[in-house]
């Protein structure tokens, strides 16, 4: 392409039907061909009008040339890139705005700024605003503290008082002290006059199967117990029950199963009092420990009831030692631990149980305020596909009802319904009371707090608030996690670099350059969703999870977990990521919608990881388990002559087993292996045979005729066989 320039544009000027004020900014011309130009009209305003292939004449050439294009753009004017500045990556850069020198004349104004305010930006006194705002429409209250939500009012204000205006954002210390007052949290304790008794709450606690949901069958008359999947309880029920004295007690039950360790601390934090269950036949087991820890932990007191008397194996003495033992001040012993037992299963001493209860009760004085904002705490909450979500709450003050707007960490409900644990409505719930709240917008978390607000409004900010300090916190907490990251980067980089410079400066050339390795490709990988009834048990699945520690032979991915049926978007995440979804007592979807997705239902929290166990263990490749068939003791060595060459043959008695010829052989000097291969030839007596038995003699041959077998050494025949691998993972049930 020829650059013809500045030089045919001053030519072109002079074509006859091209006007010459048009042309005159043209800058370059670009010829392809003399009779044909391709032009690039740069900066011609004017010349936009020109059509392509519009003629012009120029002189130079005396013939008619093709204008192609007329190309006005100002991108033509700019200069041109140097070479450099090609290679370097495109960075668009923006002119930064003028810099103001000092304050401008303009006053800044924001939108709710108040009076005092407003007079304190325009400069002028506060009477002088005040009278301006006389003048203005809308403007009415004049008041110094009043707000002006209305930017227009505040910018006819300043006109009134010849003010320019700019608006800004408002100062940040304003909505600082207003974040201050957004959140929301307990009010101070009541003062003594407004204190009523309640119920108290008693939170039944235990090992496994020691009897805990039987007992609070027979205090209420109800069979639960029975109907339990696996016959273990897998949920946090509560439930008020009438003692035959009339008095109300509020009952937590939990489970015993190691698993639900989350759901047990949650109890213990609940709760006034903590009735220990332990089966007088198994005495104090490894939750006992585990609930006594809990209770000593929130300082709350214990009533233990031994159970299971009527069994034969019963030992009431025995188990009261090992409660001794663990650090329980027993009544008898001087203490204040009450022990009673009973039978859960007979009703025996039931009575005294109760009694046990409600004296304790009654010395902790126990009283709430039931007027005011309401308190309470989750103990459970789940999604129902009908209602919708819902949590099982105990009111600690205040009386709640429906309507109430509530607050539980980053959720919040406008009551819309309120339930005992029979499901049949109330319509107030007091202090001490356990209730199923309807009308969450969010699951609420179990054990969270939970805090009334005086309207819909002022929840959303404190909601706005929490998550705003949430991610701050996540953020603070991912830096730190990237900082270190860079750090172990850094420090493996300088060892690796290191490492290189040592083994000098060598490069191979011509070959593909090695893809750094992830950590993980080519590592066996299991993706797990797991989808839960209650928040509670997708809790303690992930706690279990959280044990794996097997990643280097087989990693544990969760993808995604939640509480709730398993919906369309888990089977697409589970496409997306060839993931196993784990449905806990919860709904899956028909087969046939459901296609390529490995859904695996449970409703026996020990059943899941026992199928996950075998998933993962399924992954793992299979392992070379060696066999040993049988032992010779080698008694001599002696050469035999074979064609030209003399070979070395052992001549051995077999101790242990048999010997087989096809199999590998190991020969063990002091312990130490000096051959591993297979044999040449087995012979007993003359004959070539291909096994030999217990104490028998043979002459063997090894394959490897430099190995010199001696007398005192162990021959060793041996097979291996693959075994499927099986994860080393213990969950610890
Ligand atoms: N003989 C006898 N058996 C009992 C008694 N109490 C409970 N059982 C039996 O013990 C088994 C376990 O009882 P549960 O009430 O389910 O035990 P649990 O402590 O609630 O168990 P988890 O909730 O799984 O921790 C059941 O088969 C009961 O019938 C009792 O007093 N005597
Ligand atoms: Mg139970």
């Amino acid at each position: 392409m020829l650059k013809i320039g500045k030089f045919i544009a001053r030519n072109a000027t002079k074509a006859n039907h091209v006007d010459r004020q048009r042309l005159g900014a043209v800058s370059r011309f670009y010829i392809t061909n003399p009779l044909e130009i391709n032009a690039e009209i740069v900066l011609g305003k004017d010349i936009i009008n020109y059509n392509s292939r519009t003629m012009i004449l120029v002189p130079r050439f005396q013939s008619p040339l093709l204008l192609r294009e007329f190309h006005c753009s100002a991108s033509r004017l700019k200069r041109r890139k140097t070479a450099e500045e090609k290679k370097s990556p495109r960075i668009i850069e923006y002119s930064p705005k003028k810099a103001q020198p000092g304050k401008s004349d303009a006053a800044d104004v924001w939108r709710h700024m108040s009076v005092a305010q407003l007079a304190k930006e325009l400069e002028r006194s506060l009477d002088d605003v005040q009278e301006a705002m006389l003048y203005v429409k809308g403007a009415d209250n004049i008041e110094p503290d009043a707000k002006i939500p209305d930017l227009q009012i505040i910018q006819e204000i300043a006109k009134k008082l010849a003010v320019k205006t700019r608006v800004v954002a408002p100062p940040d210390n304003a909505s600082e002290d207003d974040q201050k007052e957004r959140d929301v949290t307990p009010r101070p304790p009541a003062s003594a006059e407004l204190l009523k008794p309640r119920p108290p709450v008693v939170t039944v606690m235990g090992h496994v199967d020691h009897g805990k949901t039987t007992l609070l069958d027979s205090l209420r008359g109800a069979d639960v117990a029975a109907g339990e999947a696996g016959g273990i309880t897998q949920h946090i029920g509560a439930f008020t029950v009438t003692l035959e004295n009339g008095e109300r007690v509020t009952f937590l039950d939990t489970p015993g199963h190691a698993a639900f360790s989350a759901m047990r601390a949650r109890g213990a934090v609940a709760t006034d009092i903590i009735v220990l269950v332990v089966a007088a036949e198994d005495g104090v087991m490894a939750q006992t420990r585990e609930v006594i820890q809990l209770a000593k932990e929130a300082q709350v007191p214990i009533i233990v009831a031994l159970n299971k008397i009527d069994k034969p194996e019963a030992n009431i003495e025995k188990s009261k030692q090992e409660l001794t033992q663990m650090g329980l001040a027993l009544e008898e012993h001087g203490g204040d631990v009450q022990v009673i037992p009973i039978s859960a299963l007979k009703g025996t001493n039931l009575q005294l149980l109760a009694e046990a209860v409600s004296t304790q009760a009654t010395l902790m004085g126990l009283k709430a305020d039931p007027t005011g904002f309401v308190e309470g705490i989750v103990v459970e909450s789940k999604t129902d596909p009908r209602r919708g979500k819902l949590s099982t709450a105990i009111v600690s003050r205040g009386t709640l009802r429906k309507g109430s707007v509530l607050l539980s960490g980053l959720a919040h409900a406008k009551v819309r319904g309120l339930f005992d644990h029979n499901g049949q409505p109330l319509n107030e719930a007091p202090p001490g009371t356990p209730v199923e709240i309807l009308g969450w917008r969010e699951l609420p978390l179990a054990g969270e707090l939970i805090l009334e607000v005086e309207t819909e409004k002022k929840a959303h900010a404190v909601l706005k608030y929490r998550e705003q300090e949430a991610q701050r916190e996540k953020i603070e907490s991912s830096s730190d996690e990237i900082r270190k990251k860079e750090e172990e980067h850094q420090a493996k980089y300088r060892a690796e670099r290191e490492a290189r410079r040592l083994a000098g400066r060598f490069r191979v050339r011509g070959g593909q350059r090695v893809k750094q390795m992830d950590d993980n490709e080519g590592k066996p990988r299991v993706s797990v969703i797991i989808k839960g009834d209650v928040h509670g048990s997708v809790e303690a699945i992930l706690d279990v999870l959280e044990t794996y520690n097997s990643n280097e032979n087989c990693r544990l991915d969760i993808v995604h977990y939640g509480v709730g049926n398993v919906t369309e978007g888990d089977l697409e995440l589970a496409k997306a990521f060839d993931a196993i979804i784990y449905a806990f007592a919860v709904e899956a979807p028909q087969p046939k919608f459901a296609k390529d997705v490995n859904i695996r239902s449970y409703n026996i929290i020990y059943r899941l990881i026992d199928d996950l166990k075998e998933q993962l263990s399924n992954k793992l490749p299979p392992v070379e388990v060696e066999e040993v068939l049988g032992e010779a003791n080698v008694l001599q060595n002696f050469l035999i002559n074979e064609g030209r060459k003399e070979v070395p043959v052992a001549g051995c008695r077999c101790t242990k087993g048999v010997l087989k010829k096809a199999q590998k052989f190991r020969l063990l000097r002091d312990g130490e292996t000096v051959y591993d291969g297979s044999l040449e030839s087995m012979r007993h007596l003359k004959n070539e045979v291909d096994t030999i038995k217990k104490d028998v003699e043979c002459g063997l041959r090894l394959k490897d005729t430099k190995v010199l077998p001696q007398a005192g050494d162990i021959l060793q025949c041996y097979t291996t066989n693959t075994e499927a691998q099986k994860t080393d993972w213990d969950p610890g049930f």
